[in-house]
């Protein structure tokens, strides 16, 4: 029996077809949404809406890509590494972030997508990831940056992540956040050495670096609220604990103190400690630029995209022979059993 209610799957203002949801469905969601409000957490198993379950798929599987777009600037620099100590960091840094990308494909795929359709969508374009892969890392203290402000972001937005109301994704959040950590301070830890230790050319190179990667950094978090189509869903179902804003606020009020501790400069005029709201007051973001690059019109966009499918081009050997092998030893074992 059908009830007579239309349901209008309506995001970020495009309206979907009229959707007729059983007395069952109903029901359903009304028990899904209840779990929701007590906290409980989702299992790939249970059942899900499934406007829960595509906004998920979206979140995560970007979420993945940008872990993996996010190895190409870093390891442009493996091969330059001013010495045998940051390289092997870096080596390590950089095979971590292909992990991540592992761990979260893995949770993606319990909502029902293979990795391979995951990659169709990112290598035809279709999928976005983090804007701010598609910046060049042009000096050695780029690394550094990338480390303290790219992961100081990263690791700002993905703690609440850790209480997702999906458990696949929240578990594989904690791994991440911890190796994240790591990465945060390995990227500190560079650049204070060259700021406190350094020759002129050394901070001057760190600073010039740090003009050029914040404003991306602070884009990173995404649109400001009352721009992001996603965010009061998303909140309510507990996928995002924490709102674009606020998240990327809390990262300039910690970040600036740590700018001072390095001895760097945030390039913005109007970068002050606000009493009344407690929080440091910042400059506006030039949101036609975070456009421009998540529509994929940034510096680098096609650079990233043409390595992504060459690597899966040239790694298609390696797939095959894999397969190959796999289905010998399925057949072996079947003539023994
Ligand atoms: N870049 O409505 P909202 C890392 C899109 S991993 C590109 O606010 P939502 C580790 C958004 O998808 C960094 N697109 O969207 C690392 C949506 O488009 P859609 C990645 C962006 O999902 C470090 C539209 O704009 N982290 O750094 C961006 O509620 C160093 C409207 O936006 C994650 O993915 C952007 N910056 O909130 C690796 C964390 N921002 O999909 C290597 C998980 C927004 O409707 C080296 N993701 N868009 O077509 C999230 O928390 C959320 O997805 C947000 C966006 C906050 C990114």
């Amino acid at each position: 029996m059908y009830t007579q209610a239309m349901d209008l799957m309506a995001k970020e203002g495009k309206t979907e077809a009229p959707v007729l949801r059983s007395a069952e469905e109903v029901q359903l969601e009304e028990r899904f949404d209840a779990r929701i409000d007590a906290g409980d957490f989702i299992e790939a198993k249970d059942w899900m809406p499934e406007h829960y379950r595509k906004t998920l798929l979206r979140q995560i599987s970007q979420h993945a890509h940008s872990e993996i777009v996010g190895m190409l600037p870093e390891g442009n620099w493996i091969t330059r590494a001013p010495t045998l100590k940051r390289k092997a960091i870096l080596l390590a840094k950089v095979q971590d972030e292909g992990g991540h990308g592992l761990y979260l494909y893995a949770a993606a795929e319990t909502l029902g997508t293979s990795r391979d359709q995951m990659f169709d969508a990112l290598h035809t374009g279709k999928a976005k990831y983090s804007s701010i892969f598609n910046y060049p890392t042009l000096s050695w203290a780029d690394m550094g940056v990338i480390g303290w402000l790219v992961d100081g972001a990263a690791i700002m937005n993905q703690v609440p992540i850790c209480r997702c109301s999906y458990a696949p994704y929240a578990r594989a959040m904690v791994r991440i956040c911890r190796e994240e950590s790591f990465h945060q301070r390995q990227g500190f830890d560079s650049l204070f050495v060259m700021m406190k230790q350094g020759t002129q050319a050394q901070k001057d190179m760190v600073q010039d670096a740090v003009n050029r990667w914040w404003w991306a950094t602070l884009m990173m978090f995404g649109p400001t609220d009352d721009q992001s189509p996603n965010s009061a869903q998303s909140m309510r179902w507990g996928i995002k604990r924490i709102s674009n804003d606020e998240l990327r606020q809390k990262f300039v009020d910690a970040t600036v103190e740590q700018a001072q501790v390095l001895g760097v400069s945030l390039p913005d005029p109007d970068l002050r400690w606000n009493e009344e709201r407690q929080h440091y007051d910042f400059g506006a973001i030039d949101w036609s630029e975070f456009w421009r690059v998540v529509g994929g019109d940034g510096p680098c966009n096609r650079e990233r995209l043409g390595a992504r499918v060459k690597a899966w081009e040239d790694g298609a050997w390696v797939r095959d022979a894999a397969l190959a092998h796999a289905s010998k030893q399925a057949e072996r074992s079947r003539k023994h059993a």
